[in-house]
């Protein structure tokens, strides 16, 4: 079955609603912006993943980019499991947690020591609290679209599910908090160095996505990231890169391998859990032993380093390195993105399509996308048609026009011509 017959999972979203705030746990997975109830996911495999109702698609969510291998990746359920026979938290520590941390630090040389924790959102949190405490400043600098998990300081403008639902901010964040986060324009220095000239020795650090994942894909333009760094160091303001989804993605050492770019401050997560709840973030050891129990900037929690997400994130990591992934990731992705290409040659649409290794969005506009604005110019309710055209033809996109396509390691070429077909027949359709 292909995506038409959903009564389970219609039936299942129904109850959810009962005991769930709209029924789910994270607002993207209502499928609001796509116009559709959501589906249920009964199991994945590979490349595939399979609802409650027996249809099968090729899966291009990825868990929002921690499958980098597919889904159920045998070695991965084998490290799992293996852990999970000693028990499954201890809440102290353990020499998996060493490990990974040591593999980190070896992969990303602007890492000298790094923090686990349990999701992005606490990792760039934490970030910024550690660059605040460090400096003694207050303010940061976000970009707008770009999106750094749910905490209080990033709710204004962001992406993902913020940008998705149309949300402006988010009611609860207090005029106090939203006051010391000022928005700069992705790709635009002089942005940037407008904000800095009008709050001089005011602003801790500036925080971005190094390619904006959660606005659809959005690469930094040529020297944008060099010179972001250079005003950075110069006005002493310390430089994050949000890596949860560019870390192990777009290269083994992430964006900042990519653009040859120091940051001062990392945050990781998805690929490093393997699938499993995981956050870090690390950088230099002058920043990060100012975190307690060393210096006096504190942030803790239960489950961080949990030993089954350090093992499965251990075994993913170790295998990327092993496997040289990122050059078969972009062969594919490049097979795809060609594809995709030769279809609106063919129907003569021009509309846009960023990509950066193995991450990728059509965008449904005529207007290259380079930041924020361009990317709300495109047409959602296209976008939503289209999705639902994709779904039925087995394909499973993200449920917004506002997020990014991730292929794994697990895509064969034959799902690569099946989503090229069934792109040109979504497309037709929608003419
Ligand atoms: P989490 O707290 O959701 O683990 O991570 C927050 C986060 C931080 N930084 C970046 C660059 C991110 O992309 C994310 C989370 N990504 C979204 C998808 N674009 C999570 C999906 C969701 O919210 O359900």
């Amino acid at each position: 079955m292909t995506g038409s017959e959903r009564q389970f999972s219609e039936r299942l979203f129904e109850e959810a609603k009962n005991y769930i705030p709209g029924g789910v746990n994270s607002p993207v997975r209502a499928f609001k912006s796509v116009d559709m109830d959501p589906i249920y996911i009964r199991r994945g495999k590979g490349s595939k993943l399979f609802d409650v109702d027996g249809n099968e698609y090729i899966d291009y969510v990825c868990s929002w980019g921690p499958l980098i291998f597919g889904h159920s990746d045998g070695r991965i359920l084998k490290k799992i499991s293996e852990f999970a026979e000693n028990g499954t938290s201890f809440g102290a520590n353990t020499e998996i947690e060493i490990k990974l941390a040591k593999l980190i630090t070896e992969i990303y040389p602007s890492i000298d020591l790094v923090r686990m924790v349990n999701s992005g959102t606490e990792a760039a949190m934490s970030a910024i609290r550690l660059s605040r405490g460090f400096t003694g400043k207050n303010k940061i600098v976000k970009f707008e679209g770009c999106y750094h998990g749910h905490g209080d300081s990033f709710l204004i403008k962001a992406g993902s599910g913020v940008l998705t639902l149309g949300i402006p901010g988010s009611p609860g964040v207090t005029e106090s908090t939203a006051q010391d986060t000022l928005i700069a324009v992705f790709n635009s220095i002089e942005s940037v160095e407008k904000l800095i000239d009008g709050n001089k020795n005011q602003i801790a650090a500036v925080i971005l996505e190094p390619v904006m994942g959660n606005a659809g894909v959005i690469p930094p333009d040529a020297g944008f990231l060099k010179k972001l760094r250079e005003i950075t160091r110069s006005e002493n303001i310390i430089l994050i890169f949000d890596e949860v989804i560019t870390g192990f993605r777009v290269a083994p050492g992430g964006a900042q391998e990519l653009y040859d770019i120091e940051p001062d401050l990392t945050c990781l997560g998805k690929i490093i859990g393997g699938g499993l709840p995981v956050g870090a973030y690390g950088g230099r050891r002058k920043y990060m032993e100012y975190l307690a129990p060393v210096g006096p900037v504190y942030q803790a929690g239960t489950l961080s380093g949990n030993p089954l997400a350090m093992a499965a994130g251990y075994e993913t990591v170790s295998i990327l390195g092993a496997e040289k992934v990122h050059e078969r990731l972009e062969e594919k992705a490049g097979l795809l993105e060609d594809g995709l290409r030769d279809n609106m040659k063919r129907l003569n649409l021009s509309y846009k399509i960023n990509r950066v290794g193995s991450m990728m969005s059509l965008f449904f506009t005529e207007q290259d996308v380079r930041n924020f604005n361009s990317a709300l110019s495109s047409d959602t309710k296209l976008y939503s048609k289209y999705f639902r055209e994709m779904l039925k033809n087995g394909i499973y996109l993200a449920p917004s026009q506002f997020e990014t396509a991730f292929l794994s390691t697990a895509h064969s070429r034959e799902d690569i011509q099946k989503t090229i077909e069934a792109n040109y027949n979504s497309l037709s359709s929608l003419m």
